[in-house]
């Protein structure tokens, strides 16, 4: 059989079982092709798409425009590494600085490459211009965070699966709950050595958690009397999702640093960003840090081509009234409901609470039957399913995929 002949879904789950790391336990759909909010698999049959690959797909699978930017540029120069300058980076830079008002911005590839940017320009700077003493900076972040993999950002997780034997781990970092503010005045004024606070405006790993009102606002004041460096990683929560252009606009906050990634590139290819003020990202000099495709060609455009989607078609608008329906309806039923107990979320960022232990595969068996009736999603943690649908939807297919929710929902009431 060539290799790219077409195959069943049970043959592509096989050869990902037999030659693939297990490093991820997939719902049994093998996916052939995407438009917009739906996706089809190996056999066709279609699916609404409500995960959007972790909101990566914010525009909707294969986005015309987007790919027409990919395509042409493929076409044409697709990397020449920053060892030359290229005609697309600059006019790229000065389009999304621009568009999120900020003087630089440090391009990146994945989410977690524009964590560790974003940590190690935090600590440049707390040595260069804060004057704290070198290797002696401490960051806070939040127990429940979800920041990427890499050894240091696994350092500062509470969550044993995503930590356990990678150790020995980066020091340097200070955890506390999430949406305390009092334990962030009091993590602030422990020491001088304080450098920055990393915060998911909403925690979307842990299960949409969304802060008390006022919370990023206060934690942004906090830092701002401390001379601390308030870091947004808006890699999931980011690019309209939660019905703002950030969710930090939600309360009219601008971090000192803003990570973006995922929906950068509305999933077509990978580019992340760490955007800042000259005061803080002139302390990187050439030579500090880098990385082969970072800035590449093709990256610039498809983020430009991407960005223009969202104001184009006022996708955070579109967030902000279908979320809404969306919590509205799932609110509804849960009322009456005794497998649901919460719906929670801003935009088309959302959760529901499954009313089952944490243990339990309740969730996941819920998710495979939302499968069976054609809509996709899965569980983060335990019994929270996460609803998160690419935010090109319109409000009658949203209406369709609460009726499958709901009425999915019922056939595991008790
Ligand atoms: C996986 C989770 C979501 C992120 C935030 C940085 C990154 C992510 C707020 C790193 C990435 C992805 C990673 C992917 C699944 C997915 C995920 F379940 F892991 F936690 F969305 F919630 N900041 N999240 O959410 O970006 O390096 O992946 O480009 O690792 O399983 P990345």
């Amino acid at each position: 059989m060539s290799v790219l002949e077409k195959m069943s879904s049970a043959e592509a789950i096989a050869l990902e079982d037999k030659y693939g790391a297990h490093n991820y336990h997939p719902l049994p759909v093998v996916l052939s092709r995407g438009e917009g909010v739906y996706v089809w698999d190996v056999e066709g049959k279609k699916y609404f798409d409500f995960l959007s690959a972790y909101s990566a797909v914010n525009q909707g699978h294969c986005h015309p425009k987007i790919v027409g930017a990919m395509v042409a540029q493929a076409q044409t120069l697709t990397l020449t590494s920053r060892a030359f300058y290229n005609d697309k980076l600059g006019v790229y830079e000065q389009f999304v600085t621009n568009y999120f008002g900020f003087d630089k911005v440090l391009p990146m590839n994945t989410g977690a490459e524009a964590v560790e940017t974003a940590l190690k320009l935090c600590r440049k700077w707390a040595y260069e211009k804060k004057g704290i003493n070198e290797n002696e900076a401490q960051i806070i972040v939040c127990d429940g965070n979800f920041h990427g993999r890499t050894t240091t950002i696994i350092s500062f997780s509470n969550d044993e699966n995503a930590r356990k034997n990678f150790g020995p781990y980066t020091a340097g970092f200070i955890s506390i709950p999430y949406d305390d503010i009092e334990a962030l005045e009091k993590a602030v004024n422990s020491s001088k050595n304080i450098a920055g606070f990393l915060v998911e405006p909403i925690q979307g790993e842990a299960g949409v958690y969304v802060p008390s009102e006022g919370f990023l606002a206060k934690a942004k004041a906090i830092c701002e009397a401390n001379n601390v460096l308030f870091i947004a990683d808006e890699v999931q929560t980011g690019i309209a999702r939660t019905g703002k252009l950030l969710a930090v606009h939600h309360e009219n906050v601008q971090p000192d640093i803003l990570i973006l990634g995922k929906a950068l590139s509305g999933g077509a290819y990978p580019v992340s960003a760490v955007l800042a003020n000259d005061s803080i990202m002139n302390v990187i000099k050439p030579g500090q840090h880098g990385s082969t495709f970072g800035g590449n060609p093709i990256a610039a455009a498809v983020a430009i081509a991407a960005l223009e989607v969202v104001a184009d078609e006022k996708l955070a608008e579109n967030s902000e009234q279908l979320g809404k329906i969306f919590r509205e309806e799932l609110g509804a039923f849960i009322q009456t409901s005794n497998i649901a107990t919460l719906v929670r979320g801003k935009g088309l960022l959302n959760a529901v609470v499954i009313n089952d232990t944490e243990e339990s595969d309740t969730a996941w068996n819920i998710c495979v039957r939302l499968a069976e009736n054609g809509l996709l999603a899965k569980p983060t943690h335990g019994n929270i399913i996460r609803f998160a649908p690419p935010l090109v939807m319109t409000e009658e297919q949203l209406r369709t995929c609460v009726a499958i929710i709901i009425n999915t929902l019922k056939e595991f009431e008790k």
